[in-house]
């Protein structure tokens, strides 16, 4: 059905314009208006006539406006070095260029193509994937092109190829609306797709009939809203899965029908199932037997049933087998294919799904084709244009690094991820980086890890500068517009590895030039849509005019017609045209739990924040949600540990070791723990969250077990404590203040919803004086206004401050100062007497997170007006939180669910 369209670009008045874009964070794809004056981003909003969205934001695309930068927060140059441990400089782009075709001819004449590697992501649009895949096979003639979607996607993809024959999520957004059951499993899409989930809360507010059910360990915001919470033992959905399967054979909820007539496999399944009873699922998952039943019952009994996973499901050793699980429930009742019914994998990045559809990964070719098959690479190889593709194995993510390591991949270029964060067993990923002979690292933001190991920095251009396209987790495919040019000598990614490909061209083999004679990237998608021309994702039809015209679009796209959901007719893209069961059964974690490491470790994201913080860090509003990178236990594993809440613990795996606060959280069960993933070596001491997870990758889809780890946690032993805020940009703050992270044990420095940046530091003992006045300078307090200095005691007290109100303080030792001071920079009352505070004769009020960041409300205004008897109405009418974007509403509830004792008492 075609949308009514808005105009792609409204004058909305003389100076200023909007132009009609998507959000580049997650894979929901949300419609935005970008406003703009000259050449600067002034506003953004929501696309009411996207059909994604209908015009709502969460938090981070109503924040977006705030990450645009033109400064030095950017990477504006192209950057350089003589040689390893010489200082970067800023170099010409055209030289830049050079250099990078130089090392890449350099490497595939001396040591074959095979000596190269490109690390992508799945940030990237269309566009980009298309020429950087075109260069790497077509031109330089290695398969080693790979992306992070191999941290996030790649097990769903195997689970459908496995059992559907394709790679292709069946439903569509609409199905959130029209399904009796939704089963959430390993997603916590309140924080990670919060626009879907609020179409799934007002679904369920309209069908009071309609029941969902999360699988989680942990107690999520997802998993409170959820009528039935199975809190499984962390790698066990397999086991569940099945016993659910079980439960439906026994009690005649399975449809034989279908079964016969479209599937194949079945009884295989049906016998490995017999054994898996709710009461043995119940030993391995920890989830009681009657939870599972229940489940199953729901899930069986259901009109149209749905199911909506992510990385619970995706990044484990049991990927494929996790994923392969879920789509059988959804086979054996035959709930595919209709109105609210199929297994629907949400995608994680804004266009992971797009870079499928390019083949922008060593196991896929453009157009769903295999790299593999003799044929589809023939097939590929027509279409761009040469003789033949490469034939070698490509290697994938963590692979791509161990060849690094191992001396066979010489040159790595690297664009729009972040690996020094992001990949698992950070220590390894940083010896090979080291290894490396030459690194590219094509990026748009200033100061991110993988930036420290670079030989050569590409410019890149970045939301809101790029135009192309990106396919929605839906299958939709929307155009996404340039609202202002790019910043110094910043270029599209496309152009870049346009520019470089034209000239490795130039020196391995000059014909091939023409291969990237693209004038715009409407001709780099046109040639990309061409080549999905006849395969299950046929959208050969489209192109920028189609899209302008006729709005988002599905594939696949026939006959002048998007495709809302596939599988209709039960006609699957399999060689039978039936679907499969696997043989699948529930296979242990890659490490397991022992007496030096008794935790179980998983990780994953916040609300507010994206991946590793380049852009989110940005937004003063994103950064008030949650202030510091913290680990959750249990309150019983807390006392047990001698962890007092908020110390400092230090946490250890196989493989690394990180201090981080500890805090209580009963949403996780003892023997548990959670650790965001956002905050890295740019943020704090130590590699971040992955210096502890496991590398280990499922063996079909080679994703690493980002979701396990055994740890150990133990008070981190740091009695000295010192903390400090000063006022002005937060980005350049951070990077004068970085280079702080590397002389604590534990440290943290970290752009705060007041603006300006905030250090903590913690050591076994106290530090030299002579650093703590190092420390004192770097953050403008060598001549305080106020100060409470102890010579004897090695302590600094200093505050400095003026008309405009707190510039900057410094607190060593004793930090009960602390929270009055930042409620004061936060724009709260100055403090009666600054003195007597520093002297610890008076207390500050005491500070409390901002849960609603749109109109700015505390959890202790939260929880004052539910003790004071509040419903959820009512707190929104006298404190207008959730009254915003409504991303905070789960935790209002989720609050309200753990204060029975006020609402009672009111
Ligand atoms: N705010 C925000 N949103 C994002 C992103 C972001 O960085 N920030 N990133 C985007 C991207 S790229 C992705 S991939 C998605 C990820 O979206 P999600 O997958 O929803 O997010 P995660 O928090 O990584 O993990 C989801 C849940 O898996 C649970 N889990 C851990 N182990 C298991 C297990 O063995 N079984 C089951 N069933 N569950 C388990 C965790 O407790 C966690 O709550 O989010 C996208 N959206
Ligand atoms: N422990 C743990 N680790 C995880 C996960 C987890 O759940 N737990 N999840 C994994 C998953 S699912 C994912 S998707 C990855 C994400 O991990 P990354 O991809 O490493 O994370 P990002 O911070 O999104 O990195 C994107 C980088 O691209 C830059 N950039 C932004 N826009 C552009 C652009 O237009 N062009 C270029 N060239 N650069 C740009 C940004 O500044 C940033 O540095 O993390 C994975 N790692
Ligand atoms: S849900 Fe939020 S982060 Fe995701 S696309 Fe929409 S606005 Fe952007
Ligand atoms: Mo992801």
């Amino acid at each position: 059905m075609d949308m009514p369209m808005a105009r792609r670009i409204d004058i909305i008045s003389e100076d200023t314009r909007e132009v009609a874009s998507i959000c580049c964070y997650c894979g929901t794809g949300c419609g935005v208006r970008v406003q703009v004056r000259g050449d600067a981003v002034v506003g953004v909003r929501g696309d009411a006539s996207h059909p994604a969205n209908r015009g709502r934001l969460c938090s981070k695309g109503l924040a977006l406006a705030d990450t645009v930068r033109r400064d030095g927060a950017r990477v504006l140059s192209a950057r350089a070095r003589e040689a390893r441990g010489q200082p970067m400089q800023d170099i010409a782009l055209a030289y830049a260029l050079d250099l990078a075709a130089d090392r890449l001819a350099g490497a595939i004449a001396r040591h074959g193509p095979d000596s190269v590697g490109f690390y992508l992501s799945g940030q990237l649009l269309t566009e980009d994937y298309a020429v950087f895949n075109k260069l790497a096979r077509a031109l330089a003639g290695t398969n080693n092109i790979d992306t992070n979607s191999r941290l996030c996607m790649s097990s769903a993809v195997s689970g459908y190829k496995r059992t559907l024959g394709a790679d292709a999520p069946p439903a569509c957004y609409e199905d959130l609306e029209l399904a009796d059951t939704v089963l959430i499993a390993g997603s916590n899409m309140a924080y990670a797709h919060p626009v879907l989930f609020r179409r799934l809360e007002a679904a369920r507010a309209s069908r009071p009939g309609m029941k969902v059910i999360a699988v989680d360990p942990r107690r999520t915001d997802t998993a409170a809203f959820a009528d039935l919470h199975l809190p499984l033992t962390p790698g066990s959905d397999v086991a569940l899965f099945n016993a659910m399967l079980n439960v439906m054979l026994r009690e005649g909820l399975v449809d034989e029908d279908y079964i016969r007539r479209h599937t194949e496999g079945f009884d295989t399944l049906r016998a490995r199932v017999q054994a898996v009873t709710p009461e043995a699922a119940q030993r391995l998952c920890g989830v009681p037997a009657r939870d599972i039943v229940q489940a199953a019952r729901w899930f069986g009994e259901a009109g149209a049933a749905l199911s909506l996973y992510t990385m619970g499901l995706n990044q484990s050793v049991a990927g494929t087998d996790k994923n392969a699980a879920l789509i059988h429930l959804h086979l054996a009742t035959g709930q595919i294919g209709r109105p609210g019914a199929g297994p629907f994998s949400l995608t994680g990045q804004p266009n992971a799904m797009g870079g499928r559809e390019a083949g922008g990964m060593a196991t896929l070719l453009p157009g769903h084709r295999d790299p593999a098959s003799a044929a589809d690479r023939a097939e590929v190889a027509r279409l761009w244009g040469v003789d033949s593709l490469p034939d070698a194995p490509g290697a994938t993510a963590m692979d791509m690094f161990d060849a690094v390591l191992e001396g066979r991949i010489k040159v790595l270029w690297i664009a729009a991820t972040n690996p020094a964060q992001s990949l698992p067993d950070q220590a390894r990923v940083r010896a090979a980086l080291e290894r490396a002979e030459f690194v590219i690292v094509q990026e748009a933001y200033a100061g991110t890890e993988t930036l420290a190991y670079a030989d050569l920095i590409l410019p890149a251009a970045t939301w809101p500068e790029k135009s192309g396209t990106v396919t929605n987790s839906e299958r939709r495919i929307s155009r996404v517009r340039a609202a202002i040019a790019p910043p110094g000598d910043a270029q599209p990614d496309w152009r870049l590895a346009q520019a470089v490909a034209r000239r490795l061209a130039a020196r391995m083999a000059p014909a091939k030039a023409d291969l990237f004679a693209y004038r715009d990237e409407g001709e780099v998608f046109a040639e990309h849509a061409r080549m999905t021309a006849g395969r299950d994702l046929d959208y050969s039809a489209l192109d920028y005019g189609t899209l302008a015209q006729r709005g988002p679009q599905q594939w696949p796209y026939r006959h002048g017609q998007g495709t809302a959901r596939l599988y209709a007719d039960g006609i699957f893209p399999t060689p039978s045209g039936r679907a499969r069961f696997c043989d699948v059964s529930w296979r242990p974690t890659a490490e397991t739990t022992s007496e030096e490491f008794p935790l179980q470790l998983t990780t994953g994201r916040l609300r507010d924040h994206w991946h590793t913080m380049a852009r989110t860090s940005l937004a003063r509003a994103l950064t008030q949600h949650v202030e510091e990178p913290w680990v959750s236990l249990h309150p019983d594993d807390m006392r047990r540990l001698d962890l007092a809440p908020g110390a400092l613990a230090r946490l250890h795996s196989r493989r690394g070791s990180l201090v981080l606060p500890a805090q209580p959280d009963d949403a996780v069960r003892p023997g548990q723990a959670f650790v965001p993933m956002h905050w890295g070596s740019a943020f704090m001491a130590g590699l971040g969250v992955n210096a502890l997870t496991n590398p280990a990758t499922d063996p079909l889809s080679r994703q690493p077990e980002l979701k396990f780890s055994a740890v150990r946690a133990e008070p981190a032993g740091l009695p000295w404590q010192a903390a400090a805020w000063r006022q002005g940009d937060g980005a350049a703050l951070r990077a004068d203040l970085a280079p702080w992270l590397r002389r604590f044990d534990y440290a943290v420095v970290l752009p705060t919803g007041a603006g300006g940046v905030r250090l903590r530091v913690a050591s076994r003992a106290a530090p030299d004086p002579a650093l703590l006045h190092e420390l004192a300078e770097a953050l403008d307090l060598r001549r305080p206004d106020v100060a409470y200095d102890d010579p004897a005691r090695g302590t600094l007290r200093r505050v400095s401050a003026g008309q405009d109100g707190l510039r900057a303080f410094l607190l060593t030792g004793d930090l009960r100062a602390q929270d009055a001071l930042l409620a004061w920079a936060g724009g709260g009352e100055a403090p009666a007497s600054i003195a007597a505070l520093l002297m610890g004769r008076v207390a500050g009020p005491a500070r409390s997170r901002t849960v609603c960041v749109c109109i700015g409300v505390s959890e202790a205004a939260i929880l004052g007006g539910i003790a004071r008897g509040c419903d959820l109405a009512a707190l929104k009418e006298t404190l207008g939180c959730g009254t915003g974007c409504g991303s905070c509403v789960p935790e209002i509830q989720s609050l309200m669910a753990r204060r029975p004792a006020a609402q009672a008492l009111a």
